[in-house]
């Protein structure tokens, strides 16, 4: 495989775990220099004094909630200059509260689903967009959709509508850019083996490790690697949407388990 990235600067939310994290091992392998955000510190020093060490990359890190448009906005805009050449953008922070009824669930819980994964999502996107329109690059838009942005299940009426949200963005933001030079991708995973669902089930590991139960899961490695991929694609080539499932999950709501 021709290596593309080698230089190019990627801003990776969420990067303290996951699909995030992985992505970060992913790219700094192939000699990628990383922004990495996420609101846990520790992770992330740790993960740049490890991904400096190990490939001699240039690590920086922002800590900040992407909720919160002001935190956002000016820890983006105090990026050093040569930092902002950002050719690569991962918009991937995001969660699940809860597996509740539409009309049961918390209106807290409600918010924290579409203030991050929908607002915190456009508050991204925003912040960097014109940052890669100032370049005279061919940049990659990777959104972290879902196959619950394809098919709503029953207790997911909130995380579904966020990943709804995710393609809808998605769709609007490559065909607002379809003249300039960034290319707009939105990634579908189905079931990953992450913190994903100790954060749905607030820390009830036992009801996590369910959720993966009979199937051999996705893990973050997997899917970063099919990120990595499109993110190494030649500058004309765009892949608008991209599914990725374990063998035996069909979609959203097809999965064959064998308990
Ligand atoms: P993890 O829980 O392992 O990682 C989520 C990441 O998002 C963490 O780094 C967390 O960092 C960050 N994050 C969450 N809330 C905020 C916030 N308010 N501000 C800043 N960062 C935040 O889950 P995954 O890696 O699985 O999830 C990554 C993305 O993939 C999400 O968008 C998720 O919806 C999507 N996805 C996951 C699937 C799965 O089955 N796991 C399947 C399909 C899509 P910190 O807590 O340090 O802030
Ligand atoms: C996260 C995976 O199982 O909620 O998007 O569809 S799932």
């Amino acid at each position: 495989m021709e290596n593309r990235v080698k230089n190019k600067i990627a801003f990776i939310t969420g990067a303290s775990s996951g699909i995030g994290k992985a992505c970060a091992e992913k790219l700094a392998k192939l000699g990628v220099n990383l922004i990495l955000t996420a609101r846990r510190k520790e992770i992330l020093e740790n993960l740049k004094k490890d991904l400096e060490e190990k490939y001699q990359i240039k690590v920086l890190i922002l800590t900040f909630d992407v909720r919160n448009y002001d935190e956002v906005k000016s820890n983006i805009d105090s990026l050093p200059d040569d930092w902002k050449n950002i050719e690569i953008l991962i918009n991937n922070a995001g969660l699940a509260v809860g597996l509740d009824k539409f009309h049961e669930y918390k209106i807290d819980d409600v918010d924290k689903m579409i203030d991050t994964n929908v607002k915190g999502f456009i508050y991204i996107g925003n912040s960097i967009i014109p940052l890669m329109l100032k370049t005279d690059k061919v940049c990659s838009v990777i959104n972290i959709g879902s196959v619950a942005g394809d098919i709503a299940y029953p207790g997911g009426s909130i995380y579904c509508s966020t990943k709804f949200a995710v393609k809808a963005l998605s769709d609007s933001m490559r065909a607002d850019l379809m003249d300039k030079k960034i290319k707009v991708t939105n990634i579908k995973p189905g079931l990953v083996e992450t913190e994903f669902s100790v954060v749905r089930f607030r820390g009830d590991q036992d009801k996590a490790d369910s959720v993966y139960k009979g199937i051999d899961p996705l893990y973050a490695e997997d899917v970063a690697e099919t990120i990595v991929y499109v993110a190494n694609l030649p500058d004309k080539i765009q892949i608008p949407e991209l599914s990725i499932t374990p063998l035996h999950q069909a979609s959203g709501i097809h999965i064959f388990k064998n308990n």
